[in-house]
């Protein structure tokens, strides 16, 4: 049996993270998490590009570009969705959840889902640096592990080169 090690050293990884202006608060709650995670597993804050972008909506467009670019080990987003009792909600949720799984189906490159959908600011609060942790930290954790794992993957022998 073969297992893929799992490595969460960020040293020597770019990153991207694309990040809502929308709830302002929690997006820089997330983003601090996202930093202060990166750096605590290796690396360096010069090698975190952030493009702020108006809302949730838009961020698998600048998600694209970003991975497109072929200059990034992997893009974080993040951002939050809070329910307002009005079917925007869904239209942006829905967007972004797709959007962003499309850009990792169609560039290969890693792209981490950080944006929360919750009912309220408190649930946002919570998630963003509160009593259920920081998803920020969470996510980019995610990314890095997925950064070291991918181009192992990319490079898995065949069974008869094996
Ligand atoms: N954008 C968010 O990031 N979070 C929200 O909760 C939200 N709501 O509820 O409307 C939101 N809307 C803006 C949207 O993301 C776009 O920026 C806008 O529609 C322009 O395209």
């Amino acid at each position: 049996m073969k297992i893929y090690p799992v490595s969460l050293d960020a040293t020597g990884l770019q990153l991207a993270v694309v990040v809502a202006r929308f709830n302002h608060l929690i997006s820089t709650r997330l983003l601090q998490g996202c930093s202060e995670t990166f750096c605590e597993l290796g690396g360096r804050l010069a090698d975190l590009h952030v493009a702020w972008v108006p809302g949730a909506f838009e961020i698998p467009q600048a998600a694209r570009m970003l991975a497109e670019s072929g200059r990034y080990n992997a893009v974080v987003t993040l951002g939050s969705v809070i329910r307002g009792g009005t079917p925007h909600f869904d239209y942006v949720c829905n967007g972004v959840t797709d959007g962003v799984r499309e850009v990792m189906r169609d560039t290969g490159v890693p792209v981490a889902f950080g944006v929360l959908t919750v009912n309220d600011i408190d649930q946002a609060m919570d998630r963003a640096g509160g009593s259920e942790g920081n998803k920020g930290a969470d996510v980019t954790r995610a990314a890095i592990e997925m950064a070291n794992l991918c181009p192992m993957l990319a490079k898995a022998p065949r069974p008869e080169d094996s």
